[in-house]
């Protein structure tokens, strides 16, 4: 069974279906699209090279695909997908408009029984989650969040007409406010900002946000792309995160300014995330060459920025440039020139609370007509705690990664077997390009399985020592790194109950090439470090 029919899910329940197994995949939404259905809020987009993002070498959809722009907006993208379902055919294995709502393992039968919302109790052999690593919502706990009258919603849950469009991009005459300011809420504001009458932007931190450089894609330009499809796959997977970029190998910190500079300046000039991804290959490793790029930036953003005030509150002062995931912007500082649009600090004026006419802070009271939530997800495993997910004996995941997650590969957890988990925590996939790094990896949980029904094998979980040896690999790259300077989505932070605070890292920094590497070497050696029978 695949839990999920986002970009991943769908490759996967194809590769199964196409290796002669019977796959019954369930997915919440009334169709295939996953991150792409949800998220239909204006201005989503790619902010990965269209051509470079999806199966596209996997399954010759370039062949029938042309691009039109080189960040491909939310409609586009959930044509793709959608199309895509179309050639694979997957469609017809799948219950959409069901949600998994708890999955037992049995020892007896080594056998995983599936109990749906709708009632139905489904049993598989293997059970697979491409749930997402971002799908799973976060509201705030603010005081009177339901007493709010007007309108209000997630950013992934934004309103639908009856036909399933997307509605209320107009704001004419209406006061908005955004609570977050991560990748979705600079995509939001500056869309929001056209038509709202007035916009108030809560912001808790700021994010070190650069251009996106987005523009259309000629069927020239496409035909050229098409007839190197294959190359950019195997370039773009020689890449540590699957985007098309690879690092300077100079360290920023041996590089004497006026060049850094110079490197800096174009880098913001091109499109896309070459600024995070091509810069210095120090970048995430040396806070002093980190420094300069971050200087850089906030020289950029007060440049941008008319009201010097309005500048140095949008100036990240927590955390290291690309400790987070870097926003691509579109407009977003010019936005805040605009004298409809308002910056609340709510770092410094906390929300107290959310009445029936607006949001009240420790300064004063806004009056609003919408209030869109663009506060994130409980990431990588907030869709599987979503899930009671019981294993042998009755061990529930929940608890066992209450302190973060402890996997093999991250793809299995010890005591859940056959268990496998998609663009999961700890596994190469989520920290990349997933429109190529998930299939990846749905390739080669497919290898492993079409290997144990090969050999008549029925139960699969990883050693001890090897779930043990991953996780400590994991948590050691990652301290390594500026990364663990800053609470991005992939740190789950945990308060204990004596008031300590535990900070585990959800995902795989170690690139992708060498994550592939070690798991072909896992599967070269007949799946060692997988206790098989
Ligand atoms: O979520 P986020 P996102 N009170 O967690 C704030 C992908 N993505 O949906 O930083 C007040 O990054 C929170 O503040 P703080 C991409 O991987 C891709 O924006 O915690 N504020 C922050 O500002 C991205 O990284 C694209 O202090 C609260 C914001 O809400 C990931 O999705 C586009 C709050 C949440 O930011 C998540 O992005 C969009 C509270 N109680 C997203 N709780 C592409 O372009 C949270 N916040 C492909």
């Amino acid at each position: 069974m695949v839990i999920g029919a986002g970009i991943t899910g769908i490759y996967q329940t194809y590769l199964l279906a196409r290796n002669g197994l019977k796959v019954r995949g369930i997915e919440a939404a009334p169709d295939v699209g996953g991150t792409w259905y949800w998220n239909r809020y204006p201005g989503c987009r790619l902010d990965t090279e269209s051509y470079a993002y999806g199966y596209f070498a996997l399954v010759g959809l370039m062949s029938d695909w042309s691009w039109s722009e080189r960040f491909a907006g939310q409609p586009e993208m959930l044509r793709y997908v959608r199309h895509a379902a179309d050639r694979m055919d997957v469609r017809r294995h799948y219950s959409f408009s069901t949600k998994v709502v708890a999955a037992v393992y049995s020892d007896e039968r080594t056998m995983w029984d599936v109990t749906l919302d709708d009632g139905r109790v489904l049993t598989c052999r293997f059970l697979i989650s491409a749930s997402g690593p971002l799908s799973a919502s976060r509201l705030p706990d603010f005081e009177g969040i339901n007493d709010f009258e007007g309108q209000s919603f997630h950013s992934s849950d934004w309103p639908t007409d009856e036909q399933g469009q997307a509605t209320g991009y107009d704001f004419t005459g209406k006061r908005v406010g955004v609570i977050g300011t991560g990748a979705t809420g600079v995509q939001i504001i500056p869309i929001a900002a056209q038509t709202a009458e007035q916009l108030f932007v809560f912001q808790r931190s700021p994010n070190w946000c650069t251009p996106l450089g987005n523009t259309p894609i000629s069927e020239e330009e496409m035909g050229h792309l098409r007839a190197r499809a294959l190359t950019i796959l195997e370039y773009v997977k020689s890449t540590d995160t699957a985007f098309p970029y690879h690092r300077d190998p100079r360290k920023g910190i041996d590089v004497p300014k006026e060049e850094r500079d110079a490197l800096f300046e174009s880098l913001y000039d091109q499109p896309g995330y070459g600024i995070w991804l091509s810069g210095f290959r120090d970048l995430l490793l040396n806070k002093q060459s980190n420094d300069f790029l971050a200087e850089f930036i906030a020289d950029k953003i007060r440049a941008r920025v008319k009201n010097p005030a309005v500048a140095e509150k949008l100036i990240p002062k927590d955390h290291p440039f690309g400790g987070k995931r870097v926003p691509m912007e579109t407009n977003y500082y010019e936005t805040y020139n605009k004298e409809s649009v308002h910056l609340v600090d709510i770092k410094e004026n906390p929300i107290q609370r959310i009445n029936a006419k607006g949001i009240e802070t420790a300064e004063g009271f806004h009056e609003l007509d919408v209030i869109i939530f663009a506060t994130g997800f409980d990431a990588v495993t907030g869709a599987l705690d979503r899930i009671d997910i019981r294993g042998s004996g009755g061990l529930r995941l929940k608890d066992c990664w209450s302190d973060g997650p402890t996997t093999f590969l991250g793809l299995q957890s010890r005591g859940f077997p056959n268990f496998f988990t998609l663009v999961g925590p700890h596994n190469g996939s989520t920290f990349c390009n997933v429109g190529v790094c998930g299939g990846l990896q749905a390739e080669w949980v497919a290898r492993m399985i079409a290997y144990m029904t090969d050999h008549g094998l029925t139960f699969s979980q990883p050693l001890a020592e090897a779930e043990e040896a991953w996780t400590e690999e994991i948590y050691r790259d990652f301290s390594r790194t500026l990364l663990a300077e800053a609470n991005a989505w992939w740190v789950k932070v945990t308060e204990k109950p004596d008031g300590s605070i535990v900070r585990r890292t959800l995902v795989h920094v170690g690139g992708g090439p060498a994550y592939r590497k070690r798991c072909e070497e896992v599967a070269y050696g007949g799946y060692e470090g997988f206790e098989l029978a």
